[in-house]
């Protein structure tokens, strides 16, 4: 059997189709984030692309079974309980809990491929647990998408995505064909700082915003760690994401 693997660096360069499978990669943070958040037993992550919307359904929801989860250039939104680190999202916080979340870019992307007919979150924490999933539908055509900053490339999203394709090259019986060079591209990133992912994350542009921001120094940490998850972020009905 072959697998067809493309990567798009952002939602806005996703052609019009409905693909088999999509996986939305945002390395820093939101798809490290919801993976951490589902591990310690939120209910479900309700995702939004518009902070209206997203009140007008968490207004719906009793208040001591919700989280409001927001940011907007790396910064937690005004009024919103939790910005978008994984590591305020601890089982104290989230257990049982339904959470409303939106970022600058992950939940645009999340949002974009939402047609899809499986649809996981990933990042480097859960990479394996995708991976394995990815393997066990047996499909021929998974669409890999990052989630970059505001329309632009991110080193970060593009090392995951080489992350996820080599781990699938290794480990799957499948032939696997890279369909674009920004999925060559990113493999080549892989192989080269697959021995120091942290350091891949603080050099990238979006690393160097956060460091401008505070000190993320746990977050870097958080998010570089590979295959430590067993959590296959998985979207059950559109927009609103639960573990698998
Ligand atoms: O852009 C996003 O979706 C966020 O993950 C950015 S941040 O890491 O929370 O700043």
């Amino acid at each position: 059997m072959i697998i067809n693997l493309t990567y798009y660096h952002v939602a806005n360069d996703v052609p019009e189709i409905t693909p088999d499978i999509a996986v939305v990669i945002d390395v820093l943070r939101a798809t490290t984030t919801i993976s951490w958040a589902l591990k310690n037993g939120a209910n479900s992550i309700q995702v939004f692309a518009d902070l209206d919307l997203l009140k007008e359904s968490a207004t719906k929801c009793k208040t001591d079974e919700r989280i409001m989860l927001g940011e907007r250039g790396g910064r937690k939104i005004e009024g919103f309980d939790l910005g978008n680190s994984p590591l305020s999202v601890t089982k104290k916080v989230v257990n049982g809990k339904r959470l409303f979340m939106s970022t600058t870019n992950g939940t645009k992307s999340l949002h974009r491929v939402q047609n899809a007919k499986h649809l996981f979150a990933m990042g480097l924490p859960n990479r394996r647990a995708v991976a394995e999933k990815i393997i066990s539908l047996k499909s021929e055509n998974v669409l890999i998408l990052g989630s970059g900053w505001e329309g632009s490339y991110s080193l970060e999203d593009s090392l995951a995505a080489g992350a996820l394709a080599a781990y699938l090259e290794t480990n799957s019986d499948f032939e696997v064909n890279i369909l674009n060079d920004e999925l060559q591209a990113s493999l080549a990133l892989w192989e080269f700082w697959k021995n120091d992912i942290l350091k891949c994350l603080k050099t990238a542009t979006h690393g160097k915003r956060l460091t401008s921001l505070g000190d993320y120094e746990d977050d870097f940490k958080c998010c570089s760690e590979l295959d430590c998850l067993d959590i296959v972020p998985t979207q059950v009905e559109r927009g609103v994401i639960r573990a698998s």
